[in-house]
């Protein structure tokens, strides 16, 4: 079965995605997420300039030998760059392989161990009132795990708040936009938030936090501690983890349950803080960490160390990465939980999906594949648009972790 083309689409319909289409001999075409939020276009470019030329008359039913051949192959290993190009490739050729099988893909990886898919949603207000209404609002969805971020008093533009009643898009500019950060104030209100959505919720509700990077190890040990009485579902991101040893120190301190790694792109990552059972999720997903390929090793590896899988799922990974996703989920054993933030109508104009919602949870359907397509004369409707993340500073104008 030889690839005969091989192309990325790129489009934006209120946000960019980068999308790898490969096509075979006898018709039958694949598509992998390759999107990398705020740095769309250097994927594109490692892609069309030096990946797909190179996929041109070889058999695509070798994912793993393609796979290889793309990471051991190169001599430059690794990276965001690499591995999410490396990740849309090796998903279309998975959704190739499932189309040829006539299966939908879960049925590929080795059939189904559950009946459906917890998912989490984001629940997020610029007080404590309007978070608390929008964690109404995510019960009332159908939603039973929900991630809170609340505005903090004292401070202006917060990770995770929507602004001026807009859908959270955390690209938000042209050039980056500025945020602002205190640890001080941050860890001073956040326990009084799971405090009151506790009081108003009960004990039944899955509760996740988000803390993207901005704290030290000893100040995440005292926020995983002062929120135990809140039974957080997970502490998420508390303090970057390049260095991974650094977990330990809030290990000793919290039995708050630990996520990291959406930024990771390799088991290479967290193989410390695996192994050490440092962590209790592990957030890496297909689109950004080469693919089902890899994602099946990093997570045959994990459950070993009785760690699950917690995939990131915010909108600037698309609808071809949550299909697969979804996949993915229905079969792996140590399955935790599903982020999902709702892409927009515009955005789902764009990609046809054979996951479905249900009361909380997703199935990813029955079509061969991995059941997400894409339709190109619809993307062709919307051109790329730069769009960055923004970066963060401490009150004193210091260059803080976004
Ligand atoms: C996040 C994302 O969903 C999450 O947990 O941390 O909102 C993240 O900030 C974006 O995906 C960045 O592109
Ligand atoms: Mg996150």
């Amino acid at each position: 079965m030889k690839i005969t083309d091989a192309k990325v689409i790129v489009t934006c319909p209120g946000r960019n995605f980068v999308t790898v289409k490969i096509v075979t001999e006898d018709g039958l075409y694949g598509i992998g997420d390759a999107t990398l939020n705020g740095r769309e276009k250097a994927v594109v470019s490692f892609l069309e300039d030096y990946v797909l030329p190179m996929l041109i008359g070889r058999d695509a039913r070798r994912i793993e030998d393609i796979w290889q051949y793309l990471y051991r192959g190169v001599y430059w290993r690794r990276g965001p760059v690499g591995m999410t190009a490396l990740a849309g490739v090796d998903v279309a050729l998975w959704d190739i392989k499932a189309k040829a099988a006539n299966m939908p893909l879960y049925q590929l990886l080795g059939g189904r161990s559950r009946d459906r898919i917890m998912t989490y949603t984001h629940a997020n207000g610029s007080d404590l009132e309007s978070t608390l209404k929008a964690v109404e609002k995510a019960q009332a969805k159908g939603y039973k795990a929900i991630r809170i971020q609340c505005g903090v008093p004292g401070i202006d533009k917060v990770y995770g708040v929507s602004k001026g009643g807009k859908r959270y898009e955390p690209a938000d500019g042209d050039l980056p936009t500025e945020e602002s950060w205190s640890t001080h104030k941050y860890l001073n209100f956040v326990p009084s938030v799971f405090e009151a959505v506790r009081r108003e919720f009960g004990p039944d509700v899955h509760l996740l936090h988000d803390v993207h990077h901005r704290l030290t190890p000893i100040e995440a040990a005292r926020l995983g501690k002062a929120l135990e009485p809140y039974h957080l579902f997970w502490l998420e991101d508390c303090t970057p983890a390049e260095n991974q040893e650094a977990f330990r120190l809030i290990r000793q301190h919290t039995t708050t349950p630990l996520a990291v790694g959406e930024v990771f792109n390799s088991l290479h990552d967290c193989r410390t803080l695996i192994q050490e059972q440092l962590i209790d999720y592990i957030r890496s997903t297909i689109v950004h960490a080469g693919g089902i390929t890899h994602l099946r090793r990093l997570a045959d590896f994990a459950s070993i160390y009785s760690v699950q899988t917690g995939f990131h799922g915010a909108t600037d990974l698309s609808p071809v990465c949550m299909g697969a996703a979804l996949h993915f989920d229905y079969w792996v054993p140590n399955f935790g939980i599903q982020e999902h933030m709702a892409h927009s109508d515009e955005m789902e104009s764009v990609f046809t999906r054979a996951y479905r919602f249900d009361d909380g949870h997703f199935v990813p359907g029955e079509t061969p594949g991995h059941g997400v397509d894409i339709d190109e004369a619809e993307a062709a409707k919307y051109p790329y648009k730069r769009a960055c993340l923004p970066v963060n500073r401490l009150e004193d104008g210091t260059l803080w972790n976004w």
